[in-house]
């Protein structure tokens, strides 16, 4: 075993393997990793006009198909002529179908962190996140290097859902791609898993709940296209009515509690609105199909940036300046108030003795006060 594994996150996130240059590009590009410190915020672009990669992060359930459906974006990539530059971020993953420009199992290595820590499986990948998170301005910096040379950013999630998309470092990560490049999160569906009502609506909660919490252009892929059409789902998503006949038919051929029944219908009202914003594609990672309409979505998801995402962030970084500039001018205010204050207490009593006091200590101030009353005595 090489001396990265005995210490995890000893390496920064980019060593050798990790530094590798964009898939389309020859091995000689290499870029030597550096010791940066540079945060979210300083790395972002200071040019507009210049065109920043799409930053697409793949989230879904374990077995959705995340890393196939990489594989065959990168395959589409490299046959139309873009390119890729990918990132993994599952450090369970035994096997990757692609070759990583960024690899976390280069930097942290999770059998020696679930040994290490006496972690289980899922506390493992968590942990591995957190301290590949520890290194993200690493990362950062060669996508700065990087971003003049590539058109999409491919970022792969580990496999349990919620150890991205609920974890601080996946925040971390997501906030600060977010902050410089324009990005997009493909929520990958299971289409052969969503055919029941309830289970399609379980997937869709946890959608709603993703976009919620990272407010960014979401495209939702119904993957495994070779195996079920997803057809019906998006037509559940367009058509309410649609959905509640389905909903209808399955209360009788399921025998759901009725309890079911009414929440499953509560929550279809509720996410009728949100379906309104999510933009559905049907691909199959196997066979391929999809691809060009998935990278039409990615577009449409870009402008979107730009036109919602960015401002809302460039407005929230304002008024989090004007804030903390508000925060200046009152501490400068009560500083100035106080040392009037203080001057004006100077005034009223033995000025010339409290201030040779006062430079020389309280102590002195002290006993140069209790001189004076000592001196004022015997004249009484
Ligand atoms: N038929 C079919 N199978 C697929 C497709 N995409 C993925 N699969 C299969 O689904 C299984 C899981 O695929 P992965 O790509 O490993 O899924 P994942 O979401 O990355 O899995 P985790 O990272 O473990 O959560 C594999 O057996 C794939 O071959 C698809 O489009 N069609
Ligand atoms: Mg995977």
């Amino acid at each position: 075993m090489s001396s990265k594994s005995t210490a995890p996150a000893s390496q920064p996130a980019t060593g050798s393997a990790a530094a590798r240059p964009p898939a389309a590009a020859s091995s000689t590009s290499t870029t030597a990793p550096s010791p940066a410190s540079t945060d979210a915020a300083a790395a972002a672009p200071t040019t507009p006009a210049k065109k920043l990669p799409t930053c697409v992060l793949l989230v879904g359930m374990a077995g959705s198909g995340k890393t196939s459906v990489m594989q065959r974006m990168n395959a589409h990539l490299l046959t139309t002529k873009q390119r890729p530059y990918i990132v993994n971020l599952d450090p369970a993953v035994t096997h990757v179908p692609y070759a990583p420009n960024i690899d976390i199992r280069d930097t942290v290595k999770y059998a020696e962190v679930m040994k290490q820590y006496q972690l289980g499986p899922n506390g493992a990948i968590l942990t591995s996140l957190n301290l590949f998170t520890t290194k993200f301005d690493q990362v950062l910096d060669l996508l700065e290097k990087r971003q003049d040379s590539v058109d999409y950013i491919l970022i792969d999630t580990p496999g349990q859902i919620e150890v991205f998309t609920w974890s601080a470092s996946g925040s971390i990560i997501t906030d600060s791609l977010a902050a410089t490049y324009p990005t997009v999160v493909a929520f990958v569906v299971d289409t052969p898993r969503s055919a029941s009502p309830a289970t399609f609506m379980s997937n869709m909660l946890y959608a709603c709940s993703i976009l919620y919490r990272t407010r960014l252009p979401f495209v939702v892929l119904f993957n495994k296209s070779d195996v079920t059409d997803p057809a019906f789902a998006i037509e559940w998503m367009r058509d309410f009515e649609a959905f509640q006949s389905a909903l209808h038919a399955s209360d009788h051929s399921d025998h759901e509690p009725p309890y079911m029944h009414s929440l499953v219908q509560s929550m279809s009202l509720v996410l009728d609105e949100f379906y309104s914003i999510l933009d559905p594609v049907s691909f199959s990672a196997v066979t391929g199909l999809g691809a060009p309409a998935l990278f039409e979505a990615f577009g449409r998801a870009r402008d979107e940036y730009f036109k919602e995402y960015k401002p809302e962030l460039e407005r929230l970084i304002q008024e989090r300046e004007k804030r903390q500039k508000d925060q200046r001018q009152r501490q400068m205010e009560k500083l100035m108030r106080d040392i009037k204050l203080e001057e004006a207490q100077g005034t009223g009593t033995e000025k010339g003795q409290v201030g040779a006091g006062a430079d020389a200590g309280a102590g002195s101030a002290g006993q140069e006060q209790s001189k004076g009353k000592g001196k004022a005595k015997p004249r009484k």
